[in-house]
């Protein structure tokens, strides 16, 4: 198959004609009429911009942004490209099963037999150890219809409580604080009030780079005048521009919040009539952060004394202030508790329920938000509804029509149920939408849990890391061959349109999981022929509940160009602010914690002196199962890399794009060093994105935070070694990462780059 390329660069120049004013050519015209544009919302992460997808002929040919309240007609990178999933030649097209064994070898199967082969299993495991064998991991670039069936299929279909998602490894701390702090799990405010902030503070947000288009808000304000201090390990592009940045080592920002907090008592800069009327627990707060003078936070924090003083007055002189922070502070064995000293800060300046002001978790994942609340999450049902409170699980199992005593109980945490399978304690699991074997720490372990399970059954549209272990592989629908809703990181639920449909065999998720019910002689539990009837159900499932989504249709959702949870009736226009007036506690009032300062699980020594912490950039998403596929993306950043400041590079004799072995006591990988100046000198961050053995979590710590099992990604010891000899670099694992003239499907208007990493 070729492409004539000639007929795209006539058609971009025609564009460009078209740009400079000139009228339409004939061909324009043409081609522009015979395309459909389906409005929907990126697959990426939470910012989830407003895109109207080219179809034509069946298939989607291009993108364009949309005009929505929160991207404002504007794409990153990643929305750009994102459409080029679907007729990617990769696609997983039929199911697949391993025959002869764990040796064996993944073969084409029948749906029929793929299903009823797992059924089989199923049944006789759970019959011989008990319900509570077989797991769900599931994830939240699903819609919320298919993580709603995920969780309701895992309790009322297979009775078991061990269902967890990829959630707990991405904010569950900030979830956990909120719902201490607040009564709710949900960012306060819109990103369009953003600009109304005289100051705003990043925490452990590289906002640039993982929300792009979210920075168009934090541009606004600046413009306003709006100062800008950034605490990061970091000078990340958003710190090249901001008035302080506070270069924190890894896993010490408490010190650094209490000291500001600290400073602004000294100065002078709280707003007590709002701490006395809106919150409990001010006076212990007070006295807990006297003894974090800025000297203290500097020697604890590697954070110049001056800077943290100049910071408390820049942020508490501001009339109205946010503070945005994501997963540098959340993924921590104490991340709990450094969401709860940010919440101080903002409670002490009375900023919550202000426009522009307070604190916003800035969630990843594409529904991250909405994917906590449909009940996949170990601890929850729909509608945020908590599994242990005997009320909520009346509820829930009335709508399920099942007898509340069948409803299970909380299970596993995602991190809890690895060590259950290395254990034999759940013989097999269903992974839907997660990529464990790059995105769980410490990933030898993970290899051993899988490796225990028989069956270990994957979902996915690509062949993932993990998909490679399993026994059965079935293929699933990318974004846009599917209709339903998500819930994007300010809380705004919309809705995603089928634009094609799906090639081969795939299928939607929630289809394979009513074809597995009724094989299992449940299907009455999953009885969906549309994703709207599982939209219905969630409406009555939530209804009532903190995350309460009764009031939100689907034609609402077009009508007001999303809504926002809690819309507790069709008459309600939905909450864009929260806590204007009261917070989710019974007595209306905001909770502050005292919170002391905690080392990291792992702290540098002799043998492995510095810091290491892991993180994005902007070309890569998540595992990188979709983007290390997507040619102009991966071209940009096509293997990880280690982030060495100058001096430490120096000192080790290493200069940039050497190959580097780097060690942390779990073991050694080798990689590209980037010699920057942008990092601190006793840190080293590597990108997370890639597999086998370019894959970073080969090294990181497995220590979670003890109340909600978040992994402490963010900071373990490590080491860096010159290598003596050229070692040649090990096998990375295969996958396209591009289209090239013979395998890239007809439409596709570009072929970008050249195929790397093969
Ligand atoms: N391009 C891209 N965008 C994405 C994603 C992606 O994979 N790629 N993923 C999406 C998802 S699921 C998520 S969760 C978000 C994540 O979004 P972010 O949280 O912004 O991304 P990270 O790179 O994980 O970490 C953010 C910053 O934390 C800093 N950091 C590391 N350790 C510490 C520390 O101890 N303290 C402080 N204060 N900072 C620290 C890092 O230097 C980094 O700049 O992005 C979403 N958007
Ligand atoms: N070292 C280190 N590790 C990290 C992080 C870090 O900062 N550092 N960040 C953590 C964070 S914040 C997160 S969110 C996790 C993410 O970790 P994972 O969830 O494991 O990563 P993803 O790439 O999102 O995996 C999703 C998989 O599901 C597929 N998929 C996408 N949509 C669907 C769908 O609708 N249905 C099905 N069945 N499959 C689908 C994709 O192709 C992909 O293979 O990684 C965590 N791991
Ligand atoms: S900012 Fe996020 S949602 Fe918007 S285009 Fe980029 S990846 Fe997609
Ligand atoms: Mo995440």
């Amino acid at each position: 198959m070729s492409v004539n390329k000639d007929i795209f660069r006539q058609r971009d120049a025609n564009y460009d004609l078209q740009l400079a004013g000139r009228p339409r050519t004939v061909w324009e015209h043409a081609t522009r009429i015979s395309e459909e544009l389906v409005p929907t919302h990126c697959s990426f992460c939470g910012v989830q911009c407003g895109m109207n997808l080219k179809v034509k002929d069946g298939q989607v040919i291009g993108v364009e942004p949309r005009n929505y309240p929160h991207n404002r007609g504007s794409l990153c990178p990643k929305g750009i490209v994102a459409y080029q999933q679907a007729s990617h030649p990769d696609r997983l097209l039929y199911p697949m099963i391993r025959r002869g064994g764990k040796g064996g070898k993944l073969e084409r199967a029948s749906w029929d037999e793929a299903l009823n082969y797992i059924v089989e299993r199923w049944q006789r495991i759970q019959a011989e150890y008990g319900k509570d064998a077989v797991s769900i991991y599931s994830g939240s670039s699903m819609t919320n219809e298919k993580c709603y069936a995920m969780g309701k299929f895992a309790r009322a279909v297979l009775g078991t409580r061990h269902i967890d998602y990829n959630g707990r490894l991405c904010m569950s701390s900030a979830a956990v604080a909120y719902a201490k702090a607040f009564g709710v799990d949900r960012a306060p405010l819109p990103l369009t009030d953003i600009p109304e902030a005289n100051c705003i503070l990043t925490v452990g947000v590289n906002l640039a780079e993982c929300f792009p288009i979210a920075m168009q808000w934090v541009w606004k304000a600046r413009d306003k005048g709006a100062h800008l201090i950034v605490l990061d390990p970091r000078e990340t592009p958003l710190a090249r521009t901001a008035d302080l940045w506070l270069p924190v080592r890894p896993g010490t920002d408490i010190v650094v919040l209490n000291a500001i907090l600290r400073q602004m008592i000294h100065d002078g800069l709280i707003d007590e009539a709002y701490l006395r009327e809106r919150t409990n627990g001010w006076e212990q707060v007070r006295e807990e952060v006297e003894s974090y003078t800025p000297e203290y936070a500097q020697k604890i924090s590697g954070v110049p004394a001056a800077r943290i003083v100049a910071a408390a007055r820049l942020y508490g002189r501001a009339a109205t202030s946010l503070i945005m922070h994501a997963r540098g502070i959340e993924h921590s064995t104490h991340g709990v508790d450094t969401c709860l000293a940010c919440v101080n800060l903002a409670l002490a300046r009375g900023q919550l329920g202000k426009p522009g002001g307070g604190s916003m978790m800035v969630t990843g994942q594409g529904n991250g938000q909405g994917g906590r609340e449909m009940g996949q999450k170990a601890n929850q049902l729909p509608g945020y509804r908590h599994i242990d409170v005997p009320e909520e699980r009346q509820y829930i199992a009335d709508v399920w029509g099942i007898p509340v005593d069948e409803l299970p109980w909380e299970g596993a945490a995602a991190t809890e149920m690895v060590h259950l399978m290395a254990d034999g304690e759940i013989k097999s699991t269903m992974i839907a939408c997660s990529n464990l074997m790059v995105s769980l720490p410490d990933n030898k372990v993970v290899q051993k849990a899988l490796h225990n399970l028989d069956p270990l059954i994957v979902v996915d549209f690509f062949m993932s890391e993990t998909a490679e272990l399993a026994d059965v592989v079935l293929p699933t629908t990318v974004w846009c061959e599917d209709e339903g809703t998500t819930t994007n990181l300010e809380g705004r639920v919309i809705k995603i349109n089928r634009a094609v449909d799906p090639p081969g065999e795939a299928m939607p998720d929630w289809e394979i999981l009513r074809e597995l019910a009724r094989r299992m002689g449940k299907g009455a539990l999953i009885p969906y022929q549309t994703s709207r009837e599982i939209w219905e159900e969630v409406r009555v499932a939530s209804k009532g509940g903190v995350s309460d989504y009764y009031g939100i249709t689907w034609e609402k959702i077009d009508e007001q160009s999303g809504v926002f949870w809690p819309c507790p009736s069709e008459d309600h226009p939905g909450t864009p602010r929260l806590f204007t007036e009261r917070f989710g506690h019974p007595d209306g009032k905001a909770k502050m914690f005292p919170i002391t300062y905690r080392p990291a699980a792992e702290e540098p020594g002799a043998d492995f002196p510095f810091r290491l912490t892991t993180g994005r950039v902007v070309y890569q998403y998540l595992s990188g199962n979709q983007t290390r596929r997507l040619g102009f993306l991966n071209s940009q950043a096509p293997e990880p890399w280690v982030e060495i400041h100058p001096h430490a590079a120096n000192q080790l004799g290493i200069s940039n794009d050497e190959i580097v072995r780097l060690r942390t006591p779990r073991g050694s990988m080798q990689l590209k060093a980037l010699v920057v100046p942008s990092i601190r000198p006793d840190t080293l961050f590597v990108p997370y994105h890639y597999g086998h053995a370019q894959a970073i979590n080969q090294l990181t710590n497995a220590a979670v935070d003890p109340t909600v099992k978040i992994p402490e990604y963010k900071v373990c010891a490590a080491t860096i070694e010159k290598l003596s000899t050229a070692e040649p670099l090990p096998n990375t694992g295969s996958y396209t990462t591009n289209f090239t003239a013979e395998n890239a499907p007809k439409m596709f208007p570009y072929v970008v780059g050249e195929t790397k990493g093969k």
